[in-house]
């Protein structure tokens, strides 16, 4: 999660270090100026205060004015990240889980209630989250294709100089492996409660998921 949030907890830290009387005034304004709809209601959806999301609200608002974020921005912000790799298949993925209404475009209220799950939900929710990253076509199951595809996203993503190591086959085998523990029935595509249940019970899963977590 460290990046997409990088840009935010910078943020954070201004508003809680820096002249924080004058930021809030600051943060007051701009809320009069351009308030999300219902900010009440979407205290009440996420896992965030009232003051938190006013925070991220300012924090999205800088990164993009218009008040949605587009794909290209989603990619640029990711390219940053990640010099050494191509984040653009990543990141398309990662836009798309976040684009809950599949609009093309990313709203605040979309944005945060993704992030109040990555952040704050529960072990299940984040779960969940992340199936449906990986249900690449929506159909209720990750099939060996959507996965070989996320995960050589993410290795493209790393990019070949910061992990010498990782080579061609590689994914593949990462691909296998994830199956073969993932699919627990062998019918050739992982459920979201074979997901759930496999991550659950394998230590070595998990901490490979956290690691798939902090590249999001
Ligand atoms: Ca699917
Ligand atoms: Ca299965």
């Amino acid at each position: 999660m460290g990046v997409v949030l990088g840009t935010f907890s910078v943020h954070t830290k201004q508003v809680d270090y820096r002249r924080r009387d004058k930021i809030d005034d600051e943060l007051e304004m701009t809320m009069v100026c351009h308030r999300p709809e219902g900010l009440e209601q979407l205290e009440a959806q996420t896992n965030f205060t009232k003051r938190e999301l006013q925070i991220l609200y300012r924090g999205f608002k800088n990164e993009c004015p218009s008040g949605v974020v587009n794909e290209e921005t989603f990619k640029h912000i990711y390219a940053q990240f990640f010099p050494h790799g191509d984040a653009s298949t990543y990141a398309h993925y990662l836009f798309n889980a976040f684009d809950t209404t599949s609009n093309g475009s990313i709203k605040f209220e979309e944005f945060v209630m993704g992030l109040s799950t990555l952040l704050r939900g529960t072990l299940r929710d984040k779960l969940e989250w992340t199936f449906h990253l990986y249900d690449i076509n929506n159909d209720g199951y990750i099939n060996r294709e959507e996965m070989t595809e996320i995960v050589r996203a993410i290795y493209d993503m790393m990019g070949k100089y910061t992990y010498p190591a990782l080579k061609g086959d590689v994914p593949k085998q990462h691909v296998d492996a994830f199956f073969q523990k993932m699919d627990k029935n062998k019918n050739g595509v992982v459920t979201l409660e074979e997901f759930v249940v496999a991550c659950q019970e394998d230590e070595m899963m998990m901490r490979s998921m956290q690691l798939f977590e902090n590249v999001m």
